[in-house]
């Protein structure tokens, strides 16, 4: 029955295009949090000493994480929204999943908290909105805690919406980088929408409390957008060769199922257009010379834009 499964995916993205040409919530929502036509976008690990992170997607162009500690086998799982698919990658591992990580509370991210308690009683939910789906710890900006032998701190990012947290982890004593967990604040090349914040949310989230973070960070979000977000950054700023060569990349990945995911923050800086509202390049596209006014324009002009075909 794979075999059907793959084909009808096959089917299904021949017909609507894969995740990376965006096909939107409104299609995810008509399959509901079904796996099936979805499914043959492939799982990545990424392997440090002292952490591992293994890339899940799921619906259309989500991502869930399942987050390891690699000294004590401790794992947490960020935004599960298919808890049978995260089930299985934890006794794939053999690991002991003790937490859900929710970066904010829309369906998409939220709606398999309640499931994934039921399959594996005990998990702390971790959330910053009272709006999350079996929320059991509330946590506000700087609030640490630790998995196993890691560090999380909360950061509070506002702007996609009013209870949005970003999950920052850490080693002590490690020379290896440190990921940061963005949901729908930071995405590869772009950022979310401003659903219930503002530019200065935004600009805030962005530039002082996430591009403050060491630049070797990586970054894992909350979708596969980073095609559609590249061809906007091509737009703003058609003289960017970084912009040009990325977005080669990532069309090579995407068309062979890849993940674009994880960027650093480092990288943020040279190709996406909302973390550098400083360049004079990004701020003349808008006519604007004050980096906040220049998030708010590009924002607008996002959310109108049309994504070209090539
Ligand atoms: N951007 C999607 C629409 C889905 C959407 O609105 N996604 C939300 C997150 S669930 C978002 O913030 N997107 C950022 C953007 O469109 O730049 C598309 O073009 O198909
Ligand atoms: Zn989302």
């Amino acid at each position: 029955s794979d075999k059907i499964l793959a084909s009808v995916a096959m089917l299904f993205k021949s017909l609507v295009g894969s995740a990376c040409t965006l096909i939107g919530a409104a299609t995810a929502l008509k399959f509901g949090t079904s796996h099936t036509v979805f499914s043959v976008r492939k799982t990545s690990l990424v392997e440090q000493a002292n952490m591992r992170v293994e890339l899940l997607p799921a619906l259309s162009d989500n991502y869930m994480y399942l987050l390891i500690d690699v000294d004590t086998k401790e794992a947490a799982i960020v935004d599960p929204v298919e808890p049978i698919k995260v089930v299985e990658a934890v006794k794939k591992h053999g690991v002991r999943l003790t937490t859900i990580l929710t970066t904010h509370h829309h369906w998409d991210h939220a709606s398999g908290n309640e499931k994934m308690v039921k399959l594996i009683p005990g998990l702390r939910v971790y959330g910053g909105d009272d709006r999350v789906d079996a929320l059991t710890k509330k946590v506000t900006h700087s609030h640490n805690f630790k998995l196993g032998s890691l560090n999380v701190k909360c950061l509070f990012t506002p702007c996609h919406t009013t209870g949005h947290i970003c999950y920052y982890v850490t080693k002590e004593n490690s020379s290896e980088p440190p990921a940061v967990f963005t949901g729908d604040t930071l995405f590869v090349a772009g950022c979310g929408k401003f659903f219930e914040g503002t530019a200065e949310q935004m600009y805030k989230a962005l530039i002082e409390i996430l591009g403050r973070l060491p630049p070797e960070t990586r970054v894992y979000c909350g979708h596969e957008y980073t095609v559609s977000n590249l061809k906007f950054a091509r737009h703003v700023e058609p003289d960017n060769e970084v912009i040009q060569k990325k977005l080669a990349w990532a069309k090579e990945k995407c068309s062979n199922d890849e993940p674009t995911i994880p960027s650093t923050l480092a990288d943020e800086f040279t190709f996406n257009p909302f973390m550098r509202v400083k360049e004079k390049s990004v701020q003349d596209h808008v006519k604007q010379s004050d980096p906040i006014e220049t998030m708010r324009s590009l924002r607008k002009e996002k959310d109108g834009f049309r994504v070209p075909k090539e």
